[in-house]
């Protein structure tokens, strides 16, 4: 399989974390989003929509968004399972999921940022307060479903990771980026300090890829 990534999206952080999870193997492919190597000809005969990740299988059949793509891997290495095993907890673990996926990360893309900064015109400050605001948004709404709900454990589901641990540690490491302080949100704190202890999760980070440029990683002590 050949796995389309780029170290800074949190899609394919979503995706590396379950290939490193269910143990599955991939040639990786590294998609520069900030030379525009997804909009070129060769990447977009692979994702039309131009985003990343894509994951193309030893058939060549290309599999594209990374919610089907960690859908498909569940169906096809169901060890470990990264979904409960009742309906109940299956749309419990979806909906966080899609909290993050469908609803938080799209207003923060590069072409949404691109499309507020050339289009809209907005000053840098505007654009900041914009990424801010949906992003405290989204880890407000995540707080309120995970604190005190009887089916939140370790981690959001249970006690072992789920499609929403992957997908909610992806949009705490955008706060951070943004200096944003976790402290209002303390069951996403604990849990995304528990998720990024598991090896699968800290290997898959953005800022550990073998494309993550040397100034961005984090300097020894
Ligand atoms: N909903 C899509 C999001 C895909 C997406 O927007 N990926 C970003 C990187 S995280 C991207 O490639 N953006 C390119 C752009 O916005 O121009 C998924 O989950 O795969």
């Amino acid at each position: 399989m050949k796995f389309f990534s780029f170290w800074r999206s949190l899609a394919s952080f979503r995706v590396r974390i379950a290939l490193s999870l269910k143990n599955v193997p991939a040639e990786i492919v590294f998609v520069d989003l900030d030379a525009n190597a997804h909009r070129a000809d060769d990447y977009r005969r692979i994702n039309p929509q131009m985003a990343l990740p894509a994951l193309v299988e030893n058939d060549g059949t290309v599999l594209f968004q990374s919610l089907a793509i960690l859908e498909y891997l569940e169906e096809k290495h169901p060890e470990p399972p990264l979904l409960p095993a009742d309906p109940l907890g299956r749309a419990r673990v979806r909906a966080l999921a899609l909290m993050v996926a469908c609803e938080g990360h799209p207003l923060l893309v590069p072409r949404v940022r691109q499309y507020l900064d050339h289009e809209l015109n907005l000053r840098d400050t505007q654009q900041a307060a914009w990424r801010r605001h949906w992003t405290v948004e989204t880890l407000a709404a995540l707080e309120g479903h995970l604190a005190g709900h009887k089916a939140t454990g370790q981690f959001c589901h249970g006690d072992q990771p789920t499609f929403a641990d992957i997908c909610m540690v992806g949009h705490v490491s955008i706060a951070l980026t943004q200096q944003i302080k976790l402290s209002p949100w303390p069951t996403v704190r604990r849990i995304h300090e528990t998720a990024m202890a598991l090896p699968a999760f800290a290997k898959a980070h953005p800022l550990a890829q073998p494309d993550t440029p040397e100034a961005m990683r984090p300097k020894a002590t």
